[in-house]
């Protein structure tokens, strides 16, 4: 019995907090308060489905840590001020940067938090746009880089990213992907720990790669558990197989390939008994994998974030794609298939693409080489930094080399939900309201959705008084920085927006619903620009999800006729590399990975008791070989010492990981005094980037490296001083620490 009275109001809500994007309930009690957040049993995708997370919506739409006031630096504290103040300030500081040192010195950051969120995703772009930046970077680009370049390389475009067919596959392998923990991995599949149970009751396998027994290995048919780092490794090993042993099956395709003899004499080397001393794996093991994906009627093989940030993304990307092609899993039922949105693909946020179009507009640069931007000695340095929705001062690697740039910033503005770690060193804070305070329709995660479906949702609540939407305070932020008075009337700029939009998408004006504006009228004219002529009408005559059926097999007919390239001259220059990285023997070493946690958000939630309830979260997990070699004990302090940094955190003495294997989980580090996180504060952890090293990077698209970082433990007794030696900075394998390309980039879409 829930005891709810008559008089609560139910009111429908995609949660946007993780790229399920479910469909939830929420309670509305008549004085406009939150009673409870329930999972909507008629969801067309997520079917009740709900995680922790969905739950604390309330939780956060009552947090008293949440910003209300915009807040302004006065004499070195920050201040609520009224809105009217906090424009004034931006009037007088930002122009003159602008006209001082040009529009590229304005450095634009887009978190997470803002990527998706409906109304935010389109007016940042606007707001990019019109200040004239091109200094953009995407945080939640980071991950999906490899995989846009790969497409990019291989489909002749960024947007065609592949998912596994889950619900469909015989055989899943998911390599670096921990999706019952994420609830993600790069993946829109609600409740994908009951979509795995399924795939297995109906006699299909399911084999996590994974350097650490993560929840989704826990539950695996089998778990393979490789050295962090090598993932190109072992999928070289599978192509050796499969050609080897004749189990190729291009024949399948309905799409014309070329490369593949190139891939062949890459793999040549890689026979199984090379790659399983360097994976550590068992040679039997990689053989029995590759005969299997051969033999299977379908299968499907997947990287999550875990192996496509480890230095060595892209290549694993791509490799990804090469032995789904080799089995004849790509576009294939029960293979790895393309989703198809609802709506028009916009450009927006993107990655560094090699070898792409220069004419074409650039995409956004790599978060990972923000910092560098910060402290560039030249002229080219950034002079003001807006962060929208993100938090680069615990999300970047080498956090202490972003907080040291910081200062050398004339101005840094925040736009957020809180005041984090970021917003506490920031001029300028601009408040957002609350998840249930605005309309959501996810851009981007409708991509990477395992099944076509489109689910909109109005505002749970209305604005209250003294905030305003997101996209107005974005939208203002780029008139004030245009020099325009703060009081402007914004409805010429959003017919600007409409208008440039219909203008990209080539539907006429009048395509635009006049009775709409803002985001809504955005997203009505992408829907009926889309695939299906769908508008925002048909979502709203649909509030549980609109079904737009299981995926299809569109890749050949999207390709036009560009022909799948398995061995793009730029991927297969790596070779060389790749190939002296067999060799190599870092036994030794212990790479840290990133253990994720159900409750947990990145960098964010913790404020939340629900979030941080239960035992001690932020611990160095260890192997007790490891432990009894270096003298660590359970529940101790382990100094954790990389090449650009070090942290202190209590050692917890877990087979969960294997031997030469450590994780600490990432988004902790809550202890930026200035920051306003009450409850976070209290149980602070330690910030895992600062030891990931802004300078060892994936070497096509600049992501970061944030996992198979070289560590070294020492046990710490309480005031030892540290004096320790840095860990060895090189990292083994390939090399990562070379320039990333210049940005060329063609611009795509969400995905
Ligand atoms: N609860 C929760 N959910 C989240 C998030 C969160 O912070 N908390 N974040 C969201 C975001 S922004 C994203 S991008 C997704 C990411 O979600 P996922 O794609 O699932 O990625 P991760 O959880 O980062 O890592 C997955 C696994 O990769 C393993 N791994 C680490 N290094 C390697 C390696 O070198 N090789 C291999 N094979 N495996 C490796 C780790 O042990 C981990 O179990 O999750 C989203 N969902
Ligand atoms: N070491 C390490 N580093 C990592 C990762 C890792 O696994 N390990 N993961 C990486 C990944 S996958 C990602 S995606 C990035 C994410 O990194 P970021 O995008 O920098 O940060 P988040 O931690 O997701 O923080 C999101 C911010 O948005 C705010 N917010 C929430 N809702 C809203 C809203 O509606 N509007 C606005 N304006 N703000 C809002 C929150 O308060 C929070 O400050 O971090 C990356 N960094
Ligand atoms: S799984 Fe993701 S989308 Fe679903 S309720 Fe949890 S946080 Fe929200
Ligand atoms: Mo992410």
């Amino acid at each position: 019995m829930t005891g709810r009275t008559e008089s609560v109001r139910s009111a429908r809500f995609v949660c946007p907090l993780c790229e399920a994007a479910c469909g939830l309930l929420v309670g509305v009690a008549p004085d406009g308060s939150v009673e409870d957040v329930r999972g909507d049993r008629e969801d067309v995708f997520s079917r009740g489905y709900i995680c922790p997370k969905g739950v604390a919506v309330k939780g956060l739409h009552n947090d008293p840590d949440r910003l209300q006031t915009p807040m302004v630096r006065i004499d070195g504290r920050l201040r609520e001020v009224t809105w009217d103040d906090a424009w004034t300030e931006l009037g007088r500081r930002l122009p003159g940067l602008i006209k001082a040192f040009g529009p590229d010195a304005v450095g634009v950051y887009g978190g997470s938090g803002a990527l998706h969120r409906l109304d935010a995703r389109l007016y940042l772009p606007a707001m990019v746009e019109a200040i004239g930046t091109r200094t953009v970077f995407s945080a939640t680009a980071s991950e999906l880089a490899p995989k846009q370049a790969t497409a990019h390389l291989l489909y002749g475009s960024a947007q065609l990213i592949g998912v596994p067919d889950v619900d469909r596959t015989d055989h899943l392998v998911l390599i670096g992907a921990d999706p019952v923990t994420s609830n993600g991995g790069l993946l829109t599949a609600p409740d994908l720990r009951a979509r795995l149970r399924a795939l297995r009751r109906r006699g299909g396998r399911l084999v996590v790669v994974d350097p650490r027994r993560s929840a989704t290995a826990e539950g695996a048919d089998e778990h393979l558990r490789i050295r962090p780092g090598t993932d190109a490794t072992l999928l070289l090993g599978l192509v050796h197989v499969l050609v080897d042993e004749g189990l190729t099956d291009l024949g399948a395709l309905s799409i014309p390939t070329r490369g593949l003899a190139d891939v062949a004499e890459l793999a040549a080397d890689f026979t199984p008994d090379r790659v399983a001393r360097r994976t550590r794996l068992d040679a039997c093991a990689i053989r029995s994998l590759a005969r299997d994906l051969a033999s299977a009627r379908c299968a499907a093989v997947h990287a999550g974030a875990g192996a496509l940030t480890n230095g060595s993304g892209t290549i694993t990307s791509w490799l990804v794609e090469v032995v789904n092609a080799l089995t004849g899993n790509l576009d294939r039922v029960g293979g790895t298939m393309f989703p198809l949105p609802a709506h028009a693909r916009l450009g927006g946020h993107g990655a560094v693409l090699p070898d792409a179009d220069s004419d074409a507009p650039s995409g956004d640069l790599p978060a990972a080489t923000l910092a560098a931007r910060m402290d560039d000695p030249g002229f080219d340095r950034l002079r003001a930094l807006v962060v929208v929705g993100g938090n680069p001062a615990r999300s970047l690697p080498n956090s202490a080399r972003w907080r040291a740039a910081r200062d050398r910033l004339d101005l840094l503005v925040s736009v957020d939900i809180y005041l984090n770690e970021t917003s506490a060193l920031a001029d300028v804070v601009l408040p957002v309201p609350s998840p249930l305070e605005r309309a959501h329709y996810d851009l981007d995660r409708y991509a990477l959705a395992v099944r076509n479906t489109a689910n909109y949702s109005a505002a749970v609540l209305p604005l209250p008084l003294g905030m305003h939407a997101e996209w107005e305070t974005l939208a203002r932020l780029a008139l004030v920085a245009l020099g325009h008075p703060a009081a402007d009337d914004l409805s010429e700029f959003d017919d600007h927006v409409a208008l440039r939009l219909a203008q990209r998408l080539s539907a006429p004006p009048d395509a635009l619903a006049p009775d709409r504006t803002g985001p809504e009228r955005l997203l009505d004219l992408l829907l009926r620009a889309g695939p299906y002529g769908l508008s925002l009408d048909d979502l709203e005559c649909n509030p549980h999800g609109l079904d737009l059926g299981a995926l299809e097999e569109t890749l050949a007919e999207r390709l036009g006729d560009h022909k799948v390239d398995l061995a793009p001259p730029a991927l297969l220059a790596f070779g060389p590399e790749l190939r002296a990285d067999l060799d190599i023997d870092d036994a030794p070493m212990l790479m840290l990975v990133r253990r994720g946690h159900l409750r947990s958000n990145n960098t964010w939630l913790h404020n939340l008791p629900a979030m941080v309830s239960g035992g001690r979260r932020c611990t160095v997990h260890v192997h007790p070989d490891d432990a009894f070699r270096l003298g660590l004990r359970d529940g101790g302090l382990a100094k954790v010492i990389a090449a650009v940094g070090w942290v202190l955190a209590a050692v917890q003495v877990t087979d969960e990981v294997g031997v030469g294997t450590v994780s600490l989980p990432h988004g902790w580090g809550h202890d930026e005094p200035q920051a306003r996180l009450r409850v976070a504060a209290a149980r602070p952890g330690v910030d895992y980037n600062r030891l990931t090293n802004d300078a060892v990077l994936d070497p096509v698209t600049a992501t970061a490296a944030r996992n198979a970082v070289p560590v070294r433990l020492v046990a710490h007794t309480g005031d030892a001083p540290a004096t320790e030696a840095p860990a060895p900075e090189r990292h083994v394998g390939l090399d990562r620490r070379r320039t990333p390309r210049p940005p060329v980039a063609e611009t795509f879409g969400p995905a």
